[in-house]
């Protein structure tokens, strides 16, 4: 992650002129002075694997994407004991711009032994969690690098018109708006921001970790303040100290603090661009939907 961080750096100019999305300068910029909700660490051993519990598996599915006209595929947690005699809230987790369906599993983000441990000790709601390729292209390999950035935010067609009805098919889950979470890292999290506020119709609970400059503006995000206070369940950020990407999520935690809109933003200590802030984000935002 280190290197992407680099590259957003370098590339920042060329990505601003480029973007569909509005872009937040991250330099030269003044910093949006936000009061932070609490910071409270999580205990010891969330992201270790433990002996003598039972384990969710992870495996590997394949869909026809109709807006992107290929066969597209993500990776889908499951729960301890998934039983389909019984149904499941889903929680859609997106990667960032340098990854793929395989971010969060296979490169440092561990959900699922997260998950394992939070169902251990009944901290959460029953749910799957879907981890797919954010990037709606043709070519949807990492490769894409920043160039890929528009095809990010094509997604939310794939998403809503593909992706969902296929997971509704195919496993026990609820197929209502309550019991649809959408949450991501950096780009991911510009994702669900913009698609989770711009379709309340399909996600009730929205988290944004380390959210990208693909972050729609607050003002765009929420032009109905009290559609969002009756409709958002939950609306749920954090970004690292350090990262200099605080603006994106700091500019929409302004705005609903002006509008009464309930909204939480840490700030992790010292946190840079990396899993240690995104697996924080995953454990705190997991407990907090489907209740
Ligand atoms: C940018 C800086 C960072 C940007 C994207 C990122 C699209 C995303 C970083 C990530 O996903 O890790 O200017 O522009």
């Amino acid at each position: 992650m280190k290197k992407v961080y680099l590259a957003s750096l370098l590339s920042f100019t060329l990505m601003t002129a480029n973007a569909q999305e509005p872009m937040i300068p991250m330099f030269g910029a003044p910093q949006v002075d936000v009061k932070f909700d609490e910071y409270k660490a999580a205990p010891q051993g969330f992201d270790q694997e433990r002996a003598g519990i039972a384990k969710g598996t992870v495996q590997l599915i394949e869909y026809q994407s109709e807006s992107v006209g290929t066969v597209r595929k993500a990776n889908v947690y499951l729960p301890p004991k998934y039983d389909k005699k019984k149904k499941y809230s889903v929680l859609y987790l997106l990667h960032g711009i340098g990854g793929d369906e395989n971010e969060w599993y296979k490169d440092g983000g561990v959900p699922n032994i997260i998950m394992d441990n939070l169902y251990a000790d009944g901290k959460v709601a029953d749910m799957i969690v879907v981890m797919p390729n954010g990037r709606a292209a043709k070519d949807d390999s990492r490769a894409g690098g920043y160039g890929s950035a528009p095809a990010f935010g094509e997604f939310d067609k794939d998403l809503i018109g593909s992706l969902i009805p296929y997971i509704e098919k195919n496993f026990s889950v609820y197929t209502d708006r309550d019991h649809r979470a959408i949450a991501g890292l950096s780009m991911g999290g510009g994702q669900s921001l913009n698609f989770g506020l711009g379709h309340m119709d399909v996600f009730a609970y929205v988290g944004g970790f380390s959210s990208a400059p693909n972050t729609m503006r607050a003002a765009q995000l929420i032009p109905d303040v009290d559609k969002v206070k009756k409709e958002n369940k939950l609306l749920w950020m954090v970004c690292g100290g350090a990262d200099g990407l605080m603006n994106n999520s700091a500019q929409l935690k302004a705005f609903c603090d002006e509008n009464g809109i309930p909204c939480t933003l840490i700030n992790y200590p010292q946190g840079q661009h990396n899993f240690v802030v995104w697996k924080y984000g995953l454990y705190n935002f997991a407990q907090l939907i489907f209740k």
